[in-house]
């Protein structure tokens, strides 16, 4: 599933000289000489050149997608917050599992993969403990077994791949360098408490917006409307725990139960059995949720990341349709 396809038509100066185009939104312009293969290339640098292009037609191939994408993901079935490697291991499980649902991703960083693109302190190597190895066969991410956990060389293999294969899926739009700066709430009629909420999407602003409303007034944000949001936003960061920070200070929580001290084997097996529905449309995975149930930190192991995120696609399968 995609958003329409933005129809346009080429300026008739460049279909003059075109050999063959094709009317599709890929309009492929075949130059006569041009080569067919990238080997074809070689030694031809004198007479190369590019297609013919007006920068008018690169802004529209830009901003007609972007808002076409906008306007189709204003009312979403799933928000993911957060595209680290629990938001995408997310992302992926779901996109696989259900093709019908419309899923956005908003990710307040231009880069998407949170902490995922180096092991521990820097280094390269990532490692993940027993069985979320299973996760990396589905994935199709090469690594070495060192028995009770495994190794992948450079964790920006895992991380590339994931975004690579989540990124793929036409039913998920990830919209980066945006940030979710508040959530859409609605009165829960389930529950007998006036002031209980249930979570029916997410407020997003251009993340350098979000990070200067102290200095601009009325910068107002923009909306997306969702039936579940995951929120995926990590421990730490100018954004982090966002969820459910909001949830205290809209009384949904009573308070953080605040991340306690690093214990690899107490964390991973916590964040795993802790990812769940918080409030009625929220569920939260990730590290996220040591900041609402005090669980330890795991440190430098990615293992309950991912095995977060094969949770959280289950629980928001289960509650979704609810
Ligand atoms: O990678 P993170 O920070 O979060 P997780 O939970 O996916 O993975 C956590 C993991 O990297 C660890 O922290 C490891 C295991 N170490 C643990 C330890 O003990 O130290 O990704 C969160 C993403 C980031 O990309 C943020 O930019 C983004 O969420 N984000 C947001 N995006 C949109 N709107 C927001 N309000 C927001 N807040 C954070």
């Amino acid at each position: 599933m995609s958003p329409p396809a933005a129809t346009f038509t080429l300026p008739t100066s460049v279909a003059g000289n075109v050999v063959n185009v094709k009317k599709d939104l890929g309009v492929k312009a075949v130059i006569k000489g041009q080569a067919k293969t990238l080997d074809e290339l070689d030694g031809k640098w004198d007479e190369f050149t590019f297609n013919p292009i007006r920068e008018s037609q690169v802004s529209r191939a830009m901003t007609r997608r972007y808002f076409s994408d906008l306007d189709y993901y204003a009312e979403s079935d799933i928000v993911i917050v957060g595209a680290g490697s629990c938001g995408l291991s997310t992302a992926y499980v779901l996109a696989k599992k259900r093709p019908d649902l419309k899923i956005a991703i908003v990710e307040a960083g231009v880069a998407p993969g949170g902490g995922a693109w180096l092991g521990g302190q820097l280094f390269s190597a990532m490692v993940m403990r027993k069985p979320a190895d299973l996760f990396l066969d589905d994935l199709g991410v090469p690594y070495e077994d060192e028995g009770d956990y495994v190794v992948v060389k450079h964790a920006a293999l895992f991380t590339s791949t994931l975004l690579s294969k989540v990124l793929s899926f036409p039913n998920i739009k990830l919209f980066n360098a945006t940030t979710v700066e508040d959530l859409i709430t609605r009165p829960d009629p389930t529950v007998s408490s006036p002031a209980s909420i249930r979570i029916a999407g997410v407020v997003t602003n251009w993340t350098l917006v979000s990070m200067h409303h102290d200095d601009q007034s009325c910068m107002d944000p923009n909306t997306i409307n969702a039936s579940l949001v995951i929120s995926t936003t990590g421990h730490d960061g100018p954004f982090g725990a966002f969820s459910v920070k909001r949830l205290v200070s809209m009384q949904q929580l009573e308070k953080l139960g605040g991340m306690r001290g690093l214990d690899m084997k107490t964390a991973e097996d916590a964040i795993v059995k802790g990812t769940r529905e918080i409030v009625r449309g929220l569920v939260v995975g990730g590290m996220e949720l040591s900041e609402v149930d005090g669980a330890n930190r795991m440190g430098p192991t990615f293992g309950a990341m991912v095995l977060s995120g094969v949770k959280a696609a289950e629980v928001a399968l289960e509650v979704i349709d609810e």
